[in-house]
C-alpha cells in the first residue's frame, strides 16, 4: 500500500519555485544531493489518476500513445524560458518515490510513496508589500486549501540580504495564519534558500569545493538567520506546534559544472545532453557538470523526514558555531 504525501511548494515570486519542482527528477536521477552516495531513491512522475488510484496497468490501448504529463509540460516550458507561473490557478504535479539502497529500514518497509507537490504563482500566498495584485478568490480558496491539506510545505526563499526583503510581512502573515488554523495536517516543514550557487560566483574554480561543504551551508544559513526577525514568526509557528519537523536547507537549480566548478550559468539549454562537450564521449562526460545541486533535499526531507548533510534544525542553526565558522 502506498502512502499519499501532500507537498505546497511556496515562496516569493521568481524565488525559483518553479525551477526548483522542475530540476528535482533530475537530481534525484543523478544523486547531486548531500544523502549518503549509496542511497537511491527513485523518483518517477506519474498521472493525477495513477496519484488517486495507485499506479495502474496501462490498457493495451495506450501502449504506443504518448501523452505528456504535467511534469513533462513543465519541464519543457523551463527549458524554452517560461516565465511566472500564472496566477490564474495553482497546479498539481505527481510523482511515486521509492527507496533502494542505504536507507533506514523501517522507512523502506513504509514506501512506496505518491508525492502530490502544488506549485503556484508566488503573488497567491506571499505577495509583496502593498502591491495591488488582481487574484480570483477562487485561487486563493484552493491554494489556502491545499496549504491546511497539505502534509509538508516547501518554502523556497532567494538567498538574499533578508534585512531588505519585501515579503517579510507576507511571511509573518503566513506563518501565522497557518499557526492559527485549526484544522490543519502539516507535519513538516522546509525553508530552502535557492540561487545558492550565486554565492560563489567570485570564487572561480573553488566554488564548487565550497558550496560541497555542509558546513558552509550551515554557516549562511545562520547568518541568514541572525540577519533578520523574518523568521520570528516561523519559530512561532514551531513553539506553538512541537510535533512539527522544520529544516533549512539550501540549493540550486543552476548549480556548477563540475570540471570548471564553477557556477553554471543556463541550467536549461537544449535536451540532458546539453551539458557535455561535443569532443568528451562515454560515460565519463555525462558526469562532467553538477547540475542540479541539492534540489532534491527539501522535497525529500518534505515527504520522508530524513536528512541530509545539508538539512539543518533551528537547534543546529542556533547552536555554537563550529570553530572553523565562528
Ligand atoms: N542564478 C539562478 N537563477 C535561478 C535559479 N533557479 C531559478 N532561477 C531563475 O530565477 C527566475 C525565477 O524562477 P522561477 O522558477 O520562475 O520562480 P518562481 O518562484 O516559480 O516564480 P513565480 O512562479 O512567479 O512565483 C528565473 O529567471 C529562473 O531562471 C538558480 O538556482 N540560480
Ligand atoms: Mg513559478
Amino acid at each position: 500500500m502506498s502512502q499519499k504525501v501532500s507537498i505546497c511548494l511556496l515562496g516569493p515570486k521568481g524565488a525559483g519555485k518553479s525551477s526548483l519542482l522542475g530540476s528535482l527528477a533530475d537530481c534525484v536521477g543523478q544523486g547531486a544531493f548531500g544523502y549518503s552516495p549509496n542511497f537511491h531513491p527513485v523518483l518517477q512522475p506519474i498521472s493525477q489518476v495513477d496519484f488517486l488510484k495507485g499506479p495502474i496497468d496501462r490498457h493495451r490501448a495506450d501502449f504506443l500513445t504518448h501523452t505528456l504529463s504535467p511534469y513533462e509540460r513543465l519541464k519543457q516550458e523551463l527549458v524554452a524560458g517560461a516565465s511566472a507561473t500564472n496566477t490564474l490557478d495553482t497546479y498539481e504535479y505527481y510523482f511515486r518515490l521509492s527507496l533502494s539502497g542505504a536507507a533506514p529500514t523501517d522507512l523502506k518497509q513504509e514506501g512506496p510513496w505518491l508525492l502530490e507537490i502544488i506549485d503556484s504563482a508566488g503573488d497567491i500566498a506571499m505577495p509583496p508589500e502593498g502591491a495591488q495584485i488582481a487574484l480570483l478568490d477562487d485561487v486563493k480558496t484552493k491554494l489556502a486549501k491545499q496549504i491546511l491539506a497539505s502534509d509538508a510545505i516547501v518554502l523556497a526563499l532567494p538567498l538574499t540580504r533578508f534585512d531588505e526583503v519585501e515579503w517579510s510581512g507576507a511571511l509573518s502573515r503566513l506563518a501565522d495564519r497557518i499557526m492559527l488554523a485549526k484544522e490543519k495536517n502539516l507535519k513538516r516543514f522546509v525553508v530552502a534558500l535557492t540561487f545558492y550557487e550565486r554565492l560563489f560566483v567570485n570564487l572561480g574554480p573553488d566554488a564548487f569545493t565550497y558550496a560541497c561543504d555542509p558546513s558552509v551551508a550551515r554557516h549562511v544559513l545562520r547568518k541568514s538567520l541572525r540577519s533578520s526577525n523574518c523568521f520570528d514568526h516561523i519559530r512561532k509557528l514551531m513553539t506553538s506546534n512541537s510535533a512539527l519537523q522544520l529544516r533549512f536547507t539550501v540549493c540550486s537549480t543552476f548549480g556548477f559544472t563540475k570540471r570548471f566548478q564553477n557556477p553554471n550559468l543556463d541550467p536549461w539549454l537544449a535536451g540532458e545532453q546539453r551539458f557535455r562537450r561535443n569532443s568528451l564521449e562515454g560515460a565519463r562526460a555525462y558526469s562532467e557538470y553538477w547540475r542540479p545541486f541539492l534540489t532534491a533535499e527539501p522535497f525529500l526531507y518534505a515527504a520522508l523526514g530524513l536528512d541530509s548533510a545539508f538539512t539543518f534544525s533551528f537547534d543546529q542553526l542556533d547552536g555554537e558555531a563550529a570553530p572553523d565558522w565562528a
